[in-house]
């Protein structure tokens, strides 16, 4: 028998990466991106990493950056030390039982398990889940957030002519709708036929103005509306979703495998974004979009703008997925100045290359880690 993996150390770090250009949601304008990153050492010296990202702090959802390394720290490494961490499953379960919700804290926890296991095996993650890879490549959307039309009709086209994307994802929710529907069809005009053009409403308008909206995206060539209403209005998501011209996608309503089914249950979308973090873990995530796909959904590889461990753990699990009919958005690494990588992620013909070595198939460039790193120690002045 296999000998027990046990836990030789448990790390976890804040970093704060620069985004390229102000990045605007309906609720939050970011100029950077906070991520965690956990790192488990076995007592053979082995190392699986991980990273827990949100967006905007607590603007988007109910865990924070400072939430999630607390509740790794505190409440699961002391766990960790009495299991057998090659049981991926069986420690996650102890978890869940002792650490109710953080599910981005059990997420990136989970990866660095998966990453030591594939290590250990000498195998890539996405060959240790489901019925393992289907695909190597993933095409991925960019989004259109710079809060100005123009800016983003050249961003666009910048991306077009390098063949980096051709789904484009627009944000919107922040204005009123009249100026957001002008603004998607103003893109989608200058796009034509050489991309597509989908909206992530981030949950910003009420049940009116989205039958409103939706009506007029429609007619603008838009294909596809993400969280228009708030989760918590899911009376309101069903009947929308009835009448819609264009299919609705869930996002900020999808945590996890109950919420999966409840939607395909009630009607509530036709399609889901997929999010390891969101889900609580990759093999949540699995199980999301195995309900999904059980209930005709379209489903869609999501992101919370991770950097590159995050959106490689991202990757390994949807090159795993029977289908991907509306793609992925796993461009997160794109959007900042750092991806903390030694060799980046390789984005070329629209498309994403899912990483081939062992366990994640990424290591962290070190040296940036710890030039990024919250916690470094600043120079004092005087
Ligand atoms: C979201 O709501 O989907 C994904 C792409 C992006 O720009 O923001 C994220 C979050
Ligand atoms: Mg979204």
């Amino acid at each position: 028998m296999a000998n027990r993996v046990k836990l030789g150390s448990i790390e976890t770090l804040i970093v704060d990466l620069p985004t390229i250009r102000p990045h605007a949601l309906a609720m939050v304008t970011m100029n950077a991106q906070s991520i965690v990153i956990v790192r488990i050492r076995d007592t053979d010296g082995a190392t699986g990493i991980g990273e827990g990202t949100t967006i905007g702090g607590l603007s988007y959802g109910e865990e924070s950056p400072e939430g999630i390394k607390l509740a790794i720290d505190t409440y699961i490494a002391p766990l960790l030390a009495n299991h057998d961490l090659a049981k991926v499953g069986a420690t996650m379960a102890d978890i869940d039982r002792h650490v109710s919700g953080n599910r981005i804290a059990k997420c990136a926890v989970e990866t660095a398990l998966l990453d030591l296991m594939g290590q250990r095996l000498g195998l890539p993650i996405s060959d240790l889940i489901g019925g393992g890879r289907r695909r190597e490549t993933l095409p991925v959307a960019w989004t259109l957030a710079s809060g100005n039309t123009e800016r983003d009709i050249a961003e666009a086209e910048a991306m077009l002519s390098q063949c980096r994307h051709r789904i484009f994802k627009l944000k919107i929710g922040k204005r009123p709708v009249d100026e957001d529907v002008a603004h998607v069809a103003a893109i989608k005009r200058a796009i034509g036929d050489r991309g597509s053009v989908r909206v992530d409403v981030n949950q910003a308008w009420d049940e009116a103005a989205a039958e409103r909206g939706i009506a007029a995206l429609a007619d603008a060539g838009c294909e596809l509306v993400e969280q228009p209403l708030p989760r918590d209005l899911r009376n309101a998501t069903v009947r929308l979703t009835a009448r819609a011209a264009i299919p609705i996608m869930a996002d900020e309503s999808l945590h996890g495998p109950a919420e999966a089914f409840d939607l395909a249950a009630s009607g509530g979308a036709r399609a889901f974004a997929i999010k390891i973090a969101q889900s609580g873990g990759l093999h949540a995530a699995h199980d999301v979009a195995m309900i999904g796909a059980a209930a005709g959904m379209g489903l869609y590889g999501g992101t919370m703008l991770e950097a590159g461990v995050g959106t490689a753990a991202s990757a390994h699990l949807f090159s795993t997925l029977p289908s991907l009919s509306w793609g992925t958005e796993l461009f997160g690494p794109l959007l900042l100045t750092e991806e903390l990588l030694t060799t980046s992620l390789a984005y070329a013909d629209f498309e994403l290359a899912v990483p081939n070595g062992p366990g994640l198939g990424v290591e962290i460039d070190e040296d940036k880690l710890q030039h990024f790193r919250r916690d470094r120690a600043t120079p004092k002045l005087h």
